[in-house]
């Protein structure tokens, strides 16, 4: 099995954290996390590509110094540069890297200050109370990577996106089989996802686990049966693949989608009619009534169809007895995009090219809204350079049909609340998305009043990311989403899906709360690069998972309706 998109961006990553601890040119730094991403979203493998002759300096963020690296990584499996590096910075950084509140930059003071290499290192420094007397750490922080030290490590879960590569190729792979569905919490669509549940419609099971554990990217064989078979693929996620007869397909596929609370609660209904629901099928006794298709399991519990994403038992069943179900956002009905970013700040490609790119993925407009000034290492844009690119903004719009490009700004929100441009820059533009991009670790009341300070601006129109998150780096900030969502209510301001595989933020749990005071919502890429339009279908996924429709989501609506929508908060407040 030649290396995998994922382990070359891991690789990238992690000379990128050493390479920060080492205190080495943050360009190069940044240079490095770039091209991890652009690696991680490309669309086929980077050792095809290079089987194929591709110019991989062509991509994004990737010049020819790199392209060279990449070619080097899947000639050897090795890379020179962080096998040198991990000799030079010996001990636990990465798993130090790992934990909460412990970024490079910290694990390069705690280095250099406290000699500290290891866990065993940062466990003595703690007990001496020797972390909190440096600066920018204090208790908080300390108690924080105590609590992180002392827990048992967890099983690991994979962000949907790393789950989706490895799903997508198993199932290509098993498709000769028979028809392949990968169910569970993966069908679901959950952010992270803990293993793999495969069905595959087959007589016999026996030559499935045949074919399984040959597939080139299976590490280890947990168990092989005539029904069942266990493997554990190379990056660490454990495949579960059963074989199903036609008749129990459908009761399979529901019962291994679960949730597990959602089962029950089926088990339940079918109990009170005397009935019993299994993997198998739905029976009266010893006949089967049901269980070809999940269809017609769920008829005959006289319930409607329930899509994946909403099986979680928190009162979908009720809504399917009542045939009141929402009708859920789909990918088709998104017509814009309202959080992109090009090389005027921190993003890989033109504001031009990013708009061909959109309009190429089916969108009619999109929103450029680049960094604010605060964020120096992006180049993030002052009053001026806002007017420059407002103006460039015009010249590209003139010469675009049916695509238009709206002016837009994803501002920093400073500590305090207030946002990192005057007003007066803002009010020149069409979307303002604000973030928080820093003092991440403020305390919980202090960070909602900072956030609903920003939604006080009638210019805002948007909460970029709202709570920070990036899934199994960063926890997300303190901040209280029952306060602040009742305030996104009250003030009309939208909150983001940003659709970033790391961030799905909000999250399916907030974006429902909100929904269910009212709250519109933009789902938006975050776009860097011109191949990241295509995560827009992880912020749907999160969505429905939220039970939004797409009246529920500003960016469904056509060009001139959302500008209203915009329009509308600012004349509010005047
Ligand atoms: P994961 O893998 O942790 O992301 O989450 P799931 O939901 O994929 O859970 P998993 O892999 O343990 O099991 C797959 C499905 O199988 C689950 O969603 C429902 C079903 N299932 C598993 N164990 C039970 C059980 O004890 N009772 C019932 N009713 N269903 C179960
Ligand atoms: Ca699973
Ligand atoms: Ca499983
Ligand atoms: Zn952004």
């Amino acid at each position: 099995m030649p290396v995998q998109n994922a382990e070359i961006a891991a690789m990238f990553d992690q000379t990128a954290d050493l390479l920060e601890v080492k205190g080495d040119n943050p360009f190069r730094v940044r240079a490095y996390r770039r091209a991890a991403r652009t690696i991680e979203g490309l669309p086929q493998s980077v050792h095809s590509m290079l089987a194929a002759k591709a110019d991989l300096s062509e991509l994004p963020g990737i010049g020819k110094d790199l392209a060279g690296k990449i070619a080097d990584i899947v000639a050897s499996e090795h890379f020179a540069l962080l096998d040198a590096l991990k000799k030079k910075l010996p001990g636990d950084l990465g798993a130090m890297a790992a934990l909460p509140g412990l970024g490079p930059k910290r694990i390069k003071l705690i280095y250099d200050r406290l000699k500290i290499r290891t866990l065993d290192d940062l466990r003595q420094a703690i007990e001496k109370g020797r972390l909190r007397k440096l600066r920018g750490f204090g208790e908080v922080t300390e108690k924080k990577i105590a609590e992180a030290l002392a827990k048992p490590i967890e099983t690991r879960r994979y962000k949907l996106s790393v789950a989706e590569a490895e799903a997508e190729a198993l199932a290509a792979y098993l498709k000769d089989s028979g028809r392949v569905v990968v169910a569970g919490s993966y069908r679901r669509r959950r952010d992270t996802v803990g293993d793999l549940d495969v069905l595959v419609l087959a007589g016999h099971g026996a030559a499935v686990g045949e074919r399984l554990v040959t597939y080139a990217n299976v590490a280890d064989v947990i168990a092989q049966g005539p029904t069942r078979t266990t493997v554990v693929l190379r990056s660490g996620l454990q495949v579960d693949v059963r074989a199903v007869p036609e008749q129990s397909y459908g009761a399979a596929l529901l019962y291994f989608t679960g949730s597990k609370a959602h089962n029950i609660a089926l088990r339940n209904i079918a109990a009170k009619r005397k009935w019993k629901l299994n993997e198998y099928g739905l029976f009266a006794g010893r006949r089967r009534i049901a269980g070809a298709t999940e269809e017609e399991v769920y008829a005959k519990l006289g319930l409607a169809f329930v899509p994946p994403e909403m099986r979680e038992d928190r009162g979908e069943v009720a809504l399917a007895q009542a045939g009141a179900l929402p009708k859920l956002i789909a990918a088709g009905d998104i017509r814009g995009d309202l959080h992109v970013h090009s090389d005027w700040t921190d993003g890989t490609a033109s504001i031009a090219e990013m708009a061909a790119a959109a309009q190429a993925g089916g969108l009619s407009y999109m929103a450029l809204t680049d960094h604010s000034r605060r964020q120096t290492m992006s180049h993030g844009l002052d009053a001026a350079r806002v007017a420059r690119q407002c103006r460039e903004i015009d010249r590209i719009n003139a010469g675009l049909s049916g695509f238009a490009i709206l002016k837009g700004i994803e501002v920093d929100i400073l500590k305090d609340g207030r946002l990192d441009l005057p007003d007066s820059a803002l009010a020149q533009l069409d979307v303002v998305v604000a973030s928080v991009h820093s003092y991440f670790d403020l305390a919980r009341e202090a960070q909602t009043d900072r956030i609903i300070r920003a939604m006080r601006n009638p210019h805002v129109s948007v909460i970029g990311h709202p709570t920070g998150r990036l899934i199994g780096e960063r926890e997300p900030y303190e901040v209280d989403m029952d306060r602040l969502t009742s305030a996104a209510a009250e003030l009309g301001c939208c909150l983001e899906i940003n659709s970033q595989p790391e961030r799905l933020d909000l999250n399916d749990l907030h974006a429902h709360m909100a929904q269910s005071k009212g709250v519109k919502f933009a789902i938006s890429t975050d776009a860097h690069t011109v191949n990241s339009f295509q995560y827009i279908r992880y912020g749907i996924d999160q969505a429905r998972r939220a039970w939004l429709t797409a009246d529920d989501v500003i960016n469904t609506r056509p060009l001139t309706e959302m500008r209203k929508l915009l329009k509308r908060r600012l004349l509010q407040a005047a």
